[in-house]
């Protein structure tokens, strides 16, 4: 292209240069875009250590999850029809059109329901902490959110905002108030939605997604922080849609710290978590702690912080159907398993469409807080069992001292004690207020036997306490 006079010349170089500077701008946002994804892979150091967020946490070692929603309405019903699976399922698993799945939030009114009641039944129970779901994956909103109208307050009769009311129960009784979060969406056009009638088909992608996280996902989560918080967690969940990644999950982490920089984030922000069995692959994937589901694991990872969530009977969402209730003896002794290997126990409830925890699951919290109220040193902010695996029961630990889980009573009054080469200083029973010493031999460098009465305390879980001191 031949080129007249230099005025000419001088206005195509400037042309030249501009053009130059446009593409080096977005080729240095590109490489900033990838330079941060790798930067975050390699977690930037948020504002509060990872051991300060997670303190709390340690000690608290028990907590109340609650998944609660408009799927309370079918309760595992439709159309006459029980349908098989978890109750909050019920949308994915009957292939419930949107339109029609969202008549049920005209029919979600529960007028009994009393935050002050759930969170004074957690406390008795001895948890510190309730995670509920503010958004499951059927896309059902439990707050005032300025982001749909398919909320509790424009969706529903009940017209009350149940997470503010939850929060404000759980800051006046001491209680860390957390929430539940769902990645995955049934409900969103740019999420799920579109996948009708196979909501969780993990093949599909919708091209739209990053709009939904960037602009509805982001909007409600800064919503949930900076209106219900300080939060104590936020739980995610619902990451395995093919959408999702790891990246995503980096970037998700940072945005949640930048809101709330001593939030504790779970895994399933991330994209490692092995299935069930909870833990991420590597740290190469973004959360503060694995999050094991319906299963306690073998053994906990030592420098590994972990909770197992579990039913109390086969549904998270209430089923009117389903009583298939787990034991008290059971929970019970769950929980002390779970503290034996390091880990936090957050034990569900399902609440009906009238806003009452089911009464299997309040009687079982009940006992359960009675247990807790003479034992529940043996469990907060307890360690690993130092001893490793005991037949007798289960073992957990603070400095200079151990608690024996009995669950099974030796009829010959004799506990043999493995694995124990600290001296021992002395021996109770941990519900006998006196702490009457317990007769305490060594029977060779690595056991002792502890003589204890005939009779156990406790029919599920009698608890030793054993004085150690170091060398
Ligand atoms: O799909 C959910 C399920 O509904 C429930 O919320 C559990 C609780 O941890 N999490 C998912 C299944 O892994």
């Amino acid at each position: 292209m031949e080129i007249k006079s230099n005025k000419a010349r001088i206005v195509f170089m400037l042309i030249l240069l501009a053009c130059f500077c446009a593409v080096t701008i977005t080729g240095c946002s590109q490489i900033a875009n990838t330079v941060s994804f790798i930067s975050l892979s390699k977690k930037k150091a948020p504002a509060h250590s990872e051991d300060e967020r997670m303190d709390w946490f340690r000690e608290a070692r028990f907590g109340m999850f609650i998944h609660w929603g408009i799927y309370s309405v079918p309760a595992g019903t439709y159309k006459g029809e029980q349908v098989p699976g978890i109750g909050e399922w019920i949308m994915e698993r009957a292939m419930i059109p949107v339109a029609d799945y969202e008549q049920f939030a005209k029919q979600f009114n529960p007028t009994k329901f009393d935050a002050d009641q759930w969170v004074l039944i957690a406390k008795n129970a001895g948890m510190k902490y309730i995670v509920i779901t503010s958004k499951h994956h059927d896309g059902f909103c439990l707050w005032d959110t300025k982001f749909t109208d398919y909320d509790i307050i424009d969706a529903t009769p009940f017209k009350r905002d149940i997470l503010a009311e939850l929060a404000e129960s759980c800051r006046k009784n001491g209680i860390k108030f957390c929430l539940y979060h769902s990645i995955m969406d049934w409900h969103h056009p740019d999420a799920q939605a579109p996948f009708y009638p196979l909501y969780n088909d993990r093949n599909k992608t919708n091209p739209n997604f990053n709009r939904y996280v960037e602009y509805y996902l982001k909007g409600q989560l800064r919503e949930l922080v900076q209106n219900y918080g300080p939060l104590g967690i936020l739980w995610f969940d619902g990451e395995w849609v093919k959408d999702w990644n790891r990246e995503m999950g980096w970037d998700m982490y940072e945005y949640v710290l930048s809101l709330q920089p001593d939030i504790i984030i779970n895994n399933r922000v991330g994209k490692g978590r092995l299935g069930m069995r909870g833990f991420s692959k590597s740290d190469e994937f973004a959360g503060d702690y694995g999050t094991p589901e319906q299963e306690i694991p073998a053994t906990g990872l030592p420098g590994v912080d972990w909770e197992t969530c579990m039913t109390m009977n086969d549904t998270w969402g209430y089923k009117s159907y389903d009583n298939n209730w787990k034991s008290t003896k059971d929970l019970l002794q769950k929980l002390a398993d779970i503290a034996s290997k390091g880990g936090n126990f957050l034990l569900n409830v399902g609440p009906t469409d009238k806003g009452l925890i089911p009464q299997p699951s309040v009687e079982r919290l009940a006992a359960m807080g009675e247990w807790m109220k003479v034992n529940g040193e043996s469990i907060y902010g307890t360690t690993a069992s130092p001893i490793g695996k005991v037949p007798w029961g289960r073992c957990t630990a603070k400095p200079g001292k151990l608690y024996l889980h009995v669950f099974n009573w030796p009829t010959d009054g004799k506990l043999n004690v493995p694995n124990l080469k600290t001296k021992v200083k002395k021996a109770y029973l941990l519900a006998d207020k006196k702490h009457s010493e317990l007769p305490v031999k060594r029977i060779n460098e690595n056991e002792i036997v502890i003589t204890v009465p005939e009779k156990a305390l406790d029919p599920y879980n009698t608890v030793i306490a054993v004085k150690t001191k170091d060398k």
